[in-house]
């Protein structure tokens, strides 16, 4: 275990990140620097907070070299490795490890990290729901929120870690090593920072380099990245496929999702009554059921515990159903391929209602789909026309000014049967602060309408 004490550790950030890992340094006697290229005034209270941990703070930190005297660098996952410092301390053969890196070495229960560049904070809180069903103490963040390294700080210690874990703080592991990883997938993020996809995705590969028999690293068949990092890790491996029948691993058979294991011997977990929708939440679901039962948690209360997953607001979150029609709010899908995902959950007709502002999104990509799911098309906001422009000849359009009046009209045009999504397509500033006060606008402008209407089932999931 790291001796801390003999330490003089530089915290490279004083975001959420940096404060926590200064926290816990300082209480375990390491000599800390605590540094960030904001200004003073620009960081406000953190500077203080820091201050108050009796760790030295520098501000306007960019493009220095390390203090003399440090023996570790411990960078925010903002700061990126092309940074002067990480630089200088690599030259100089100082260890530069990540708060995840740090935080693992003072844990001894088991840790399930799971990465992907789309789906992980959805399959990060899935898991962690699952075991708290099963009546265990879970910590569940990393990169959804709270920062791994402030679990340890808490009084009572969690039976599991449930950890999403990006790029960022994977680039900078050493002995890091999950029971269980999940990786949903490899696409293509984060090139600022990286510099090229293939970096992106050597550092998403690190999470099983630590890895040994007995543990299990579950990936997604229908992944060429995946697959390869599969075929190489000393771990065991569990396949999942939302595509295709598997001979070993877990795959989609109609309504259900079917665990083929080693002797032929298969689980089947009804879908029937969950609440996420489309091809890559069952993708979810397949790895966090991998995950959950490599930790010994019993089939039946995983498939209990699916059925009760709510998942996270705005995102085709099920607001309820009203005269046959069904509500969804999916206000994070801010570009076109979020509402192509969306829309793809779905076999009912679709009222779609996109709009808000552009973030320099290319509409006519959504075409096809759009042909195939939407019954009808209702814009609002900066964008309508626009929007209008791209895709008004393909689907039956109409435009209102604002996302009340989109509303108004997506209500009085449904049907027993269809579908009202509001899944915009484009930022939400033109009108909202943000994603989430526009979904809550929309489910309370519905409540409204239906509390004026009758055949009251508003709310009922
Ligand atoms: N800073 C510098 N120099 C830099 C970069 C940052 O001084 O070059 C300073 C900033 O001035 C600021 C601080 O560092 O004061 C911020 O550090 P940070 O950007 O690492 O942010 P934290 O507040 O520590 O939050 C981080 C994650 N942020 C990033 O990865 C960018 C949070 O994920 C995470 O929730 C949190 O740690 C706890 O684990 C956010 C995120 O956007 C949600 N993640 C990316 C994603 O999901 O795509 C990876």
């Amino acid at each position: 275990m790291l001796d801390l004490k003999r330490h003089k550790a530089l915290v490279y950030g004083l975001g959420a990140t940096g404060i926590a890992v200064a926290r816990f340094l300082s209480r375990a006697g390491a000599k800390v620097t605590a540094v960030d290229d904001r200004s003073v005034e620009e960081l406000g209270e953190a500077a203080n907070t820091a201050k108050d941990l009796g760790v030295e703070v520098i501000c306007g930190f960019s493009g220095r070299t390390v203090p003399p005297g440090t023996t570790l660098v411990i960078p925010s996952p903002g700061v990126p490795p092309f940074n002067s410092a990480l630089r200088d301390a690599e030259d100089k053969r100082i260890p530069v490890i990540s708060e995840i890196e740090l935080a693992s070495c003072f844990i001894d229960v088991p840790t399930i990290a799971v990465t992907g560049t789309n789906g992980k904070t959805t399959t990060t809180e899935l898991v962690g729901h699952i075991f708290r069903f099963w009546n265990k103490k879970v910590f569940v963040g990393g990169n959804i929120g709270t920062p791994l390294i402030a679990a340890l700080e808490e009084e009572e210690k969690p039976d599991i870690f449930v950890v999403e874990v990006s790029s960022f703080q994977l680039l900078y592991i050493d002995s890091f090593r999950p029971r269980v990883a999940v990786v949903l997938n490899m696409g293509s993020d984060h090139l600022d920072y990286h510099g090229d996809i293939e970096s992106y995705r050597s550092a998403k590969r690190r999470i099983s380099e630590n890895m040994k028999a007995g543990d299990l690293l579950v990936v997604n068949a229908d992944d060429p990245a995946c697959v390869s990092l599969g075929r190489s890790s000393a771990a065991s491996v569990t396949f999942f496929s939302s595509k295709r029948t598997l001979e070993r691993g877990i795959f989609s058979d109609g309504d259900s999702l079917v665990f083929r294991k080693d002797q032929g011997e298969e689980e089947r977990y009804h879908l029937l009554g969950v609440r996420l929708r489309g091809r890559h939440n069952r993708e979810n679901y397949m790895a966090a059921i991998a995950a959950a039962r490599h930790l010994g948690c019993p089939w039946n209360v995983i498939h209990e515990a699916l059925k009760t997953f709510e998942g996270l607001p705005h995102r085709v979150e099920c607001l309820g159903r009203w005269k046959g029609v069904s509500f969804f709010d999916d206000s994070k899908a801010t570009n076109v391929d979020a509402v192509a995902a969306a829309l793809e959950s779905f076999d009912e007709p679709v009222i779609l209602l996109m709009g808000g502002r552009n973030k320099g999104e290319d509409f006519g990509r959504l075409a096809g789909t759009m042909k195939k799911k939407v019954k009808r098309l209702i814009l609002f906001g900066e964008a309508g026309p626009q929007i209008d422009e791209a895709l008004g000849d393909i689907v039956a359009t109409e435009i209102g000014e604002k996302l009340g009046d989109a509303v108004d009209a997506a209500v009085s045009r449904a049907e027993a049967g269809d579908i009202v999504l509001l899944s915009p397509g484009c930022a939400s500033f033109d009108e909202f602060r943000n994603y989430s006060e526009r979904g809550d606008y929309f489910r309370n402008r519905l409540g409204d309408i239906m509390t004026r209407g009758s055949g009251l089932e508003w709310n009922v999931k």
